[in-house]
């Protein structure tokens, strides 16, 4: 365990004034409210922002409607010179951006700077991307007659983002909105609002250097009235929404009913089959970190195991010995691997999930406690925790975003991936083995019903080249790669006659 667990308010307040600065933030001029910033670390207040009134909500989408206006006109590889110019800041300032992710979600530096990475990745995605917005031209049924489609900017993009990736997840969104021509307004968590003030900075900063219009992205703090606006307005084409199945629920109805288009990425409750036919060593490797990185709390963190019975007792013996060598504390601390969970709140349901799944009949074989309580009393640090199920009871159903990896056995593969698709949430999945029958068949339509099925690597840490989102309560939303920008635009059909008559389709006969 990590001794450095408790840095001062100062200490961290100070950082965070620092970075910001060189990122173009000055904290000091900006006004106070009540959106607070609260350092995991300690449980410390880091600064304190005033929320943006409903008034200023209406007129960011006014300015963000009229700038989409200018923007839907520009080339769409002059807007990829935009985001090529916002990669470039981001990889400038890589290591300042990833510093305030760690103060304010609590990461760790390797993990923090892997999420400022993958805002980069992104970023090169986009450009490229800007070049291939393409269309299909398809055979026209009729003589001389050409049957294509064109894919048009859509309007303004609402995104709505969450503490877990308070940096990466507005990346895959906002790189792909402005190079489809979209303009943006972004209502991150009110948890993390210097991370968004910083990468609005670095954004207003490349808008400036590439001359593109201003109002093309906005800012928004606030709570949930400032996010509710989005969703009710019919000036935003496109609700693309990042948090819990609650928050999708809210949101999903509200949107459909404007017929506004939504865009989710709700909770995920993700497990990893481990057969008999497993590299164990790799398996492990995978396991721990899926579970155990980020305390738990990505969405595509690892909740469930689903293991041969024939080789549950060994792995989960081999997974309890990692866990408990895991380095808990400080995430400023070097070595650290296990940071803290993001407030109170979160260790309330970490406790009261262990408690249900204990009267489930669960047994909890490593972890189970808050730690460093004495020297840190406002901050909340658990232990990375296993917990062998008799069954999948309710409590597993629910996805507890903490560090809780529940442990259920199974004797034939078919088992397994009932198990796999018995939760209510479809985001991430992943099976360990050595046999390619099993690996296929696993993602196969007979096998995982996620929206991402791996193979060999646990259910975390995807790369952005892909797209990303699951099914069922997880919301159906694709974001970052493959073709998810088509989220971000129109399609229109285009049937043009070159001939000088006028056939009908299906042989209608109209003279
Ligand atoms: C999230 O937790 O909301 O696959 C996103 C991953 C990351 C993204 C997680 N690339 O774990």
């Amino acid at each position: 365990m990590s001794a450095d667990t408790t840095p001062t308010t100062d200490q961290l307040a100070g950082r965070a004034t620092t970075v910001l600065a060189r990122l173009g933030v000055d904290l000091d001029g900006a006004e106070r409210g009540n959106v607070i910033s609260r350092s995991p670390i300690n449980g410390e207040t880091l600064a304190q922002l005033a929320a943006t009134t409903a008034g200023d909500v209406d007129t960011a989408l006014t300015t963000a409607s009229e700038a989409f206006l200018l923007w839907r006109s520009v080339p769409a590889p002059r807007r990829g010179d935009l985001v090529r110019r916002l990669g470039e800041l981001l990889t400038e300032h890589k290591t300042d951006l990833a510093t305030l992710v760690t103060l304010e979600a609590g990461k760790i530096e390797s993990e923090a700077l892997g999420e400022v990475q993958e805002m980069i990745d992104i970023c090169d995605f986009a450009v490229g991307l800007s070049r291939q917005l393409y269309g299909r031209t398809m055979p026209s049924e009729r003589p001389l007659h050409r049957l294509s489609e064109t894919w048009h900017p859509l309007g303004v993009v609402g995104v709505i983002t969450a503490f877990n990736f308070p940096v990466a997840v507005w990346a895959w969104n906002t790189a792909v909105a402005l190079v489809a021509g979209d303009t943006v307004v972004w209502k991150p968590s009110e948890i993390t609002p210097l991370t968004a003030l910083a990468c609005t900075a670095l954004l207003d900063r490349a808008i400036r250097d590439s001359n593109a219009p201003s109002a093309i992205h906005t800012l928004l703090q606030g709570a949930r009235d400032v996010g509710e606006r989005l969703v009710d307005d019919p000036r935003v084409a496109l609700v693309s929404a990042t948090g819990s199945v609650r928050m999708g629920r809210a949101i999903g109805p509200r949107v459909a009913a404007r017929f506004g288009r939504s865009l989710l990425e709700l909770g995920g409750n993700n497990a990893v089959i481990v057969s008999e036919a497993a590299d164990l060593d790799l398996a492990v490797r995978g396991i721990v970190f899926s579970a155990a990185g980020t305390a738990g709390q990505r969405c595509t963190s690892l909740r469930r195991l689903i293991v041969h019975r024939s080789i549950a007792e060994e792995l989960v013996a081999r997974i309890a010995d990692a866990y408990r060598q895991l380095p808990i504390g400080s995430p400023l601390a070097a070595g650290t691997l296990v940071g803290p969970l993001v407030h109170e709140a979160a260790f309330r349901a970490f406790e009261e999930a262990l408690e249900k799944a204990q009267s489930d009949g669960g047994k909890i074989v490593v972890g189970g406690n808050r730690v460093l309580a004495e020297s840190a009393p406002q901050a909340y640090y658990v232990e990375p925790t296993i917990v062998t199920m008799p069954q999948q009871t309710s409590v597993v159903h629910d996805e507890t975003f903490a560090p809780i990896l529940y442990v259920l056995t199974y004797d034939t593969l078919d088992d397994a991936i009932e198990l796999n698709n018995a939760v209510p949430q479809g985001l991430s999945s992943a099976i360990f083995t050595t046999d390619q029958r099993e690996a296929e068949l696993f993602m196969s339509a007979a096998g995982s019903d996620c929206g991402i099925a791996n193979v060999n690597i646990g259910t975390s840490g995807a790369e952005i080249g892909g797209a990303f989102g699951g099914e069922k309560e997880t919301g159906g939303g694709r974001e970052s790669g493959s073709d998810s920008w088509k989220g971000y635009m129109r399609r229109a059909t285009n049937t043009v006659n070159y001939s000088s008559e006028l056939p009908l389709a299906q042989g209608v006969n109209f003279s």
